[in-house]
């Protein structure tokens, strides 16, 4: 089996990855390498990131590496937070800190202004090719976080389908119908086109 890196500290991401990867490759993490410089992540899309981290990863470990980037689009705040999702309350915000902040931009807006989304992009690079997949998901923002599973937004992302936030969901459902579930998917179908697994 192909071992490869995923390019994040993140463990609630590494468990996504590993959910649904975690039978088909080997995956490696960069918890695997507590000395690794960490990537500035400064480009201004979510596709630019993630093949940042997967190129400085890959030439720092020489395995081939894939990298997340996601951010969540709110309509009525022109697309904000996006990019800058993990630091929309400030540099060193908690998960809670960032919501509560997106809570307080929200206020007084009804349902139907709630709008937003998740993308994310993920990058693939070794020593041969760089590319890169995406996925996202529809929802609305509520009013008071609801749930105890996910991290991130996913207490106050209400998916209408399921009439339920991404925190109410197992798992294995997030996984199936979520931005990141999304992107692995095409992730597998890409690699099984390179014939890499
Ligand atoms: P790495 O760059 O190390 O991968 P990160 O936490 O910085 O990890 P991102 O920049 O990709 O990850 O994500 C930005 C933020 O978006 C993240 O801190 C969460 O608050 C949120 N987020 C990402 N994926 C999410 C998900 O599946 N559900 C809810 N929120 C999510």
């Amino acid at each position: 089996m192909k071992t490869y890196i995923l390019a994040t500290q993140n463990r609630d991401k590494i468990k996504e990855f590993k959910n649904k990867l975690g039978a088909a490759i080997c995956l490696k993490t960069l918890d695997d390498y507590p000395n690794i410089p960490d990537v500035l992540e400064d480009g201004t899309t979510l596709e630019e990131n993630a093949l940042k981290k997967a190129r400085e990863i890959n030439a720092f470990t020489g395995l081939p590496a894939i990298a997340d980037d996601t951010g969540l689009e709110v309509d009525a705040l022109d697309g904000a937070p996006g990019v800058y999702s993990s630091r929309f309350a400030g540099e060193s915000a908690s998960y809670q800190d960032n919501v509560i902040k997106l809570l307080n931009e929200l206020k007084g807006l009804k349902m139907e202004q709630r709008s937003a989304r998740f993308r994310t992009s993920i990058a693939f690079v070794d020593s041969r090719e760089a590319w890169s997949v995406h996925g996202s998901v529809e929802g609305f923002i509520l009013e008071h976080p609801k749930g105890e599973d996910g991290f991130g937004y996913d207490p106050v992302f209400y998916y209408e389908p399921l009439q339920k936030t991404f925190s109410e969901l197992d798992l294995d459902t997030k996984n199936t119908i979520s931005h990141r579930g999304k992107a692995i998917d095409a992730f597998i179908h890409k690699l099984k086109e390179l014939n890499q697994i």
